[in-house]
């Protein structure tokens, strides 16, 4: 069993979190799922904790699934959806709920699951030589961690529907183009972005960013009758906050806001 599946380094206000098998471009194992859940509960348990940054070592992001672990000793495929059950879809909702912002800055090929947990993430930047392939029914299986809801919310019903029926290794750049990801940045830029990203986060006003992500999570369930309530609730709460106190000082007095996550 490799030693570590996954690397967690923790920063002034915001942990990195890099999937850690390069010579299987980072698909998902048992064991890198049980690793990756304990650092993404780890991370939101700590009060210092206010952004995560989620990537992938080596020239891949994740290539989903690792298959080897797929062919159970008699030849028969293994009950799939245990492991949904057990592992993706609780991923996919922690990254979800989280109270502070992910970012996912996918260095290379993400492919199956892989792709997947980077659009659970909230703000996607790839590398320019990245890719993203919804590889399931390569295999004879159908998109999930959440993609057959993500991505008709993102690309439009369409778009959606061709990548998970064709699936194409769309670049990057087609990527941002549709609307999968945020941004696309030069490989050698995107540490350097994406941590600056984290770090801006990280100082950000912790609550309101919550609440945004909870907000923009419940609006697609709701009518925008219950939407409005929904905003009125959480913005009541954050005007107690404060970070609303000093955002608007800050901008009484012309300075830059230094939010305390409160
Ligand atoms: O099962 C359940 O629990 C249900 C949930 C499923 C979730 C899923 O994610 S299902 C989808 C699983 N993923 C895939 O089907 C993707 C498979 N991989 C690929 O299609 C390609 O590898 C890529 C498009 C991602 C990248 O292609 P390329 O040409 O850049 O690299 P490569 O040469 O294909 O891969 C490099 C090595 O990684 C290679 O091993 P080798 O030959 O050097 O020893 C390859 O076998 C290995 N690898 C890549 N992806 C996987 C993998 N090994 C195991 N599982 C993988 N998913």
């Amino acid at each position: 069993m490799e030693e570590h599946p996954v690397l967690v380094e923790r920063r002034a206000g915001y942990r990195v979190i890099t999937l850690n098998r390069p010579h299987r471009l980072n698909a998902f194992t048992e064991a890198m799922h049980q690793a990756l859940k304990r650092a993404v509960a780890e991370a939101e348990s700590d009060d210092d904790c206010r952004a995560l940054l989620l990537t992938g070592a080596g020239r891949a992001f994740c290539a989903g699934q690792d298959l080897n672990e797929r062919v159970a000793a008699d030849g028969n495929t293994m009950v799939l959806g245990n492991a949904l059950e057990t592992y993706y879809n609780p991923l996919v909702r922690m990254l979800r709920e989280l109270p502070f912002p992910v970012v996912a800055a996918v260095n290379g090929t993400a492919a199956g699951a892989g792709a997947n947990v980077a659009l659970a993430c909230d703000i996607v930047l790839a590398a320019r030589s990245a890719s993203f392939v919804q590889a399931f029914a390569r295999i004879g299986l159908l998109p999930d961690g959440g993609s057959t809801w993500f991505l008709p919310r993102l690309v439009g019903e369409q778009r959606a529907r061709a990548l998970a029926m064709l699936a194409p290794q769309i670049p990057a750049e087609q990527a941002k183009e549709w609307g999968l990801i945020w941004d696309v940045v030069e490989d050698g830029e995107l540490m350097k972005t994406a941590t600056e990203l984290a770090r801006r986060l990280a100082d950000g006003p912790t609550m309101s960013l919550a609440r945004i992500k909870e907000a923009m999570n419940r609006a697609s369930g709701n009518d925008l009758g219950r939407q409005l309530d929904v905003e009125r609730d959480f913005q009541r709460e954050l005007g107690r906050s404060e970070d609303f106190k000093e955002g608007v000082a800050a901008f009484l007095a012309k300075r830059k806001p230094a939010f305390k996550g409160k």
